[in-house]
């Protein structure tokens, strides 16, 4: 089981330094969802990937949590401008998971459970930077923050940050998902404060 800790560099919790403009901070961890929370039993949650020839990867519970593990700590960042730094995850990074996917795509969708989208450059899930995250604060990840299994993207706004992730699609072509396709950014960095398209 690997142990990394990407994204906690030692800077000073609370410090400006942490804050992208326009954020500020906040304690308790806010829920935020369109829509109503799905209840997904582990027993028959499934996490498919498609790619942009057609082929299908299948992983149910247990074949996502044989996969090595990491622990992690992070900054999120939401775009109605609340930050929680150094939050602490487990998951399985992206680039575990997409070992064996033998794609050449450019682009991901990440499809929720309950019908959220949300679009981003495959290379944003690539090399440690995203993870399928299944516990929180040493816990299971509950339903309402996206449990038992959400995207965890935490260098873009938090809107891409899929929770109850079922499929990720690799395309092609950019396809805007729920957020992107009536006016959030379609990237979405928060140093760059792209909360909005013409940001
Ligand atoms: N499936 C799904 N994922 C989602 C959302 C949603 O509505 N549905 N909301 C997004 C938004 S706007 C934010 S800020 C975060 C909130 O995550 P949290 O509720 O764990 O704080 O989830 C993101 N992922
Ligand atoms: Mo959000």
């Amino acid at each position: 089981m690997g142990i990394v800790s990407p994204g906690f560099s030692g800077r000073r919790r609370g410090g400006a330094p942490d804050l992208p403009p326009g954020q500020y901070l906040t304690e308790d961890f806010p829920v935020l969802s369109a829509g109503p929370t799905p209840h997904v039993p582990k027993e028959s949650w499934n996490l498919t990937v498609t790619t942009e020839t057609g082929a299908a990867h299948h992983w149910d519970w247990a074949g996502l949590t044989a996969l090595p593990t990491e622990r992690f700590t992070v900054d999120l960042h939401c775009v109605t401008k609340w930050s929680k730094l150094a939050t602490a995850w487990e998951g399985v990074s992206l680039d575990t998971l997409l070992a064996g996917v033998e794609t050449s795509a450019e682009y991901a969708l990440a499809h929720s459970y309950g019908g959220y989208t949300t679009n981003l450059p495959l290379e944003d899930l690539l090399d440690g930077q995203a993870w399928i995250a299944v516990r929180y604060d040493g816990e299971d990840l509950t339903p309402e923050h996206g449990g038992p299994a959400r995207l965890l993207v935490p260098h873009l706004y938090l809107w891409k940050s899929a929770k109850w992730v079922s499929a990720i699609r690799l395309l092609n072509e950019d396809h805007p998902g729920f957020w992107e396709s009536v006016g959030y950014h379609n990237y979405g960095d928060p140093w760059r404060e792209q909360r909005y398209w013409g940001d």
